[in-house]
């Protein structure tokens, strides 16, 4: 349709995070981090989750963070064919380690520094904006053995530490920042989202709401610092999204989706609102919590709010009230989230409910919530693809999938005029799962050849979605045939 498309300058391009695609784990100094401890096969979960202790690593698992796609030898070759599709814009993290290798060392390691200096010029050599993720599920092991992870208060100077390094070393290098990734997976998956470890005896919910707030205090004072040191950046906190929808209209499932989404918003209201809403205190105070709140933190949380509010959207989730109803009818894909089966929706190949028009709702609900600019930063469809013996890969399941979040959020600009930055596709380049840890849920327009086993020539191909995400990007989202 003539006109119907997205601003001037709007960021097209695709989302990565380091430990699902550097390997290198142990290259030029990198430290031990925890996203390296996290195995492939059944033990994944519990390790993420904090319930298996696991901070070395044992001899028979296999690691697949250790490897990955190994961009930190092919990154030229990648951001080439980034360039290739017309990408405004590269999400990518850095791996904390690999610039403080014990997490808050006095000295940061020049080895690593120097990677990312040069990796963001290659993509300034495209005109290619890098977005860069300061923590994407990445604990420093010395830091878990020595406070805890999040547990502690000591974090957020460690982590100031690394931002300080950071934001010195690339003021001039990259303005658009996120301070965690999806801060609020740090409930379903502890360890993933901050070195958690439970210890037994451990209060669950005490631990967990004061890591939060441990998190939400150091998200604060990175804003702070990203400002003053480099006046004209823009940075994002990034909230796993997706809306939960009530089974029935009874309304104790309404109210059961009101409270579910709370978990999640209660991050996303700090950080864009500088406050915790009224309804967090009396669900802590319910809970028993006790907070590690000391004088001055309400400043803290007042003066680091975001400049924009980031987001992932895979797919809206569902619930019920209702125990029994919630047994007959949950879900078994997507092991993260406790939900049920929504019956108007189809499934990815794991599982996962695709819902184009919930991300629609989502923006508007954002938006609604917090009157600042979005940005999409995590979407796309993890399937199964097929190598061609002559190097193509036909993946229209994906072009599918992209095309209608992509309409989805071109009606939610279009038509209801929701201020939103740009679109990062999920995994432009195979990479591996961050729950199963598998490298065959593939979400890239970029093939890579590599196996569950860690089998491969981890060769780069051009997929379909390739050509169809290029033209998407020439037209500025006009054309998505
Ligand atoms: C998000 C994470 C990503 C990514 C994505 C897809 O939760 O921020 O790191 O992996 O989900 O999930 P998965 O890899 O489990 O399919």
């Amino acid at each position: 349709m003539e006109g119907y498309k997205f601003p001037e300058g709007f960021l097209w391009g695709g989302a990565t995070a380091a430990n699902q695609c550097e390997g290198g784990y142990n290259l030029d100094g990198r430290g031990l981090s925890s996203v390296d401890v996290v195995p492939f096969g059944p033990e994944r979960m519990n390790v993420a989750r904090g319930v298996r202790k696991m901070l070395s690593c044992e001899e028979e698992f296999e690691y697949p963070a250790h490897e990955a796609i190994d961009m930190y030898h092919h990154y030229k070759e990648d951001i080439k064919l980034f360039a290739e599709m017309g990408f405004k814009c590269y999400r990518l993290s850095i791996a904390w380690t690999r610039i403080l290798p014990n997490g808050d060392d006095e000295i940061p390691n020049e080895v690593g520094l120097k990677f990312y200096e040069d990796l963001f010029k290659e993509c300034k050599k495209y005109g290619i904006e890098p977005l860069v993720t300061i923590d994407h599920f990445d604990t420093p092991i010395a830091l878990i053995k020595k406070y805890g992870g999040w547990k502690s208060r000591e974090m957020i100077d460690a982590y100031l530490k690394y931002c300080k390094a950071i934001f010195t070393r690339y003021k001039d290098l990259v303005k658009y920042w996120i301070t965690f990734n999806e801060i609020n997976m740090l409930l379903h998956m502890p360890f993933m989202g901050a070195g958690i470890v439970f210890e037994k005896g451990e209060n669950r919910d005490n631990i967990l709401y004061n890591a939060a707030h441990h998190e939400l205090l150091a998200s604060a004072k990175a804003v702070k610092l990203a400002h003053e040191i480099m006046p004209d950046s823009m940075v994002g906190c990034m909230l796993a999204a997706g809306q939960f929808y009530p089974y029935t209209c009874n309304p104790d499932d309404i109210w059961d989706g009101l409270e579910k989404d709370r978990d999640n918003y209660f991050f996303i209201d700090a950080q864009a609102r500088g406050s915790y809403p009224v309804w967090a205190w009396k669900r802590m105070e319910a809970l028993g919590i006790d907070l590690d709140w000391q004088d001055g933190d309400d400043e803290i949380l007042k003066s680091g709010t975001v400049d924009y509010v980031a987001f992932s959207y895979y797919a809206s989730r569902c619930t019920t009230a209702d125990p029994e109803v919630f047994e007959k009818h949950k879900r078994s894909g997507n092991a993260v989230f406790r939900a049920v089966e929504n019956p108007y929706l189809k499934c990815s190949e794991w599982g996962w409910q695709i819902d184009p028009l919930g991300l629609r709702v989502t923006l508007n609900t954002l938006y609604d919530r917090y009157q600042k600019p979005l940005f999409i930063v995590e979407n796309g469809l993890g399937a199964n693809d097929v190598l061609e013996e002559d190097g193509s890969i036909h993946d229209p399941y994906r072009i599918d999938y992209l095309r209608q979040h992509i309409e989805a959020m071109r009606d939610a600009v279009n038509k209801d005029g929701i201020p939103l930055l740009g679109y990062t596709a999920w995994g432009c380049i195979d990479l591996v799962s961050a729950s199963t840890g598998e490298m065959k849920k593939r979400y890239g327009m970029i093939y890579v050849d590599k196996d569950n086993e860690g089998n491969g020539t981890l060769n780069r191909y051009k997929k379909d979605s390739f050509f169809w995400y290029k033209k998407v990007i020439a037209t500025n989202g006009e054309d998505l045939q």
